[in-house]
């Protein structure tokens, strides 16, 4: 059975405070492959569309706009479940309430600011990923 893939980005939070290391090595001491990685400015339009679930919602503008900030470091990432593994890896969307062990738990928090900065974006279903994974590594 060929291993699954997902697709993780360490957003520009995390990469603006240095943490584009620890988030690959939790990965990898997990047990998951890296096996594509590029930084790269994401432009609006890539953005709308890996999050068009979210358009119409209160926080897609301020979104886009915190996506926009700085660079992002794109990963592909595989394993048994790594879908399902690295969201666990990730802790849930708040940063505040994320459990201690997770990275949004461990080196998230809330800034104040219009949009949850929580430092990671992972893949949800297999759907998904087939299709963040055509958008960021065309
Ligand atoms: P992601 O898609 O980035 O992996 O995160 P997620 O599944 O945990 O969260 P999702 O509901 O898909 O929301 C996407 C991203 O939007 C920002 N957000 N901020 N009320 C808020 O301030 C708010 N709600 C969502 C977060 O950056 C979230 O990861
Ligand atoms: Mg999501």
């Amino acid at each position: 059975m060929p291993a699954e893939e997902t697709l993780i980005l360490v957003k520009p939070d995390g990469v603006a405070r240095g943490l584009t290391g620890e988030i690959l090595r939790r990965i990898e001491a997990k047990g998951y492959r890296v096996t594509d990685l590029r930084m790269l400015s994401a432009s609006r339009e890539l953005l709308a569309e890996h999050y068009a679930e979210h358009e119409g919602k209160p926080f897609f503008e301020p979104l886009l706009e915190f996506m926009s900030s700085g660079p992002i470091v794109a990963v592909r990432a595989e394993g048994n479940r790594v879908i399902e593994g690295f969201r666990a890896l990730a802790g849930t969307t708040d940063p505040t309430t994320a459990a201690p062990g997770t990275i949004r738990g461990d080196l998230g928090r809330d800034w104040g600011v219009a949009v949850q900065q929580n430092l990671v974006h992972g893949s949800d279903s297999t759907l998904s990923a087939e299709r963040e994974l055509a958008l960021w590594f065309a």
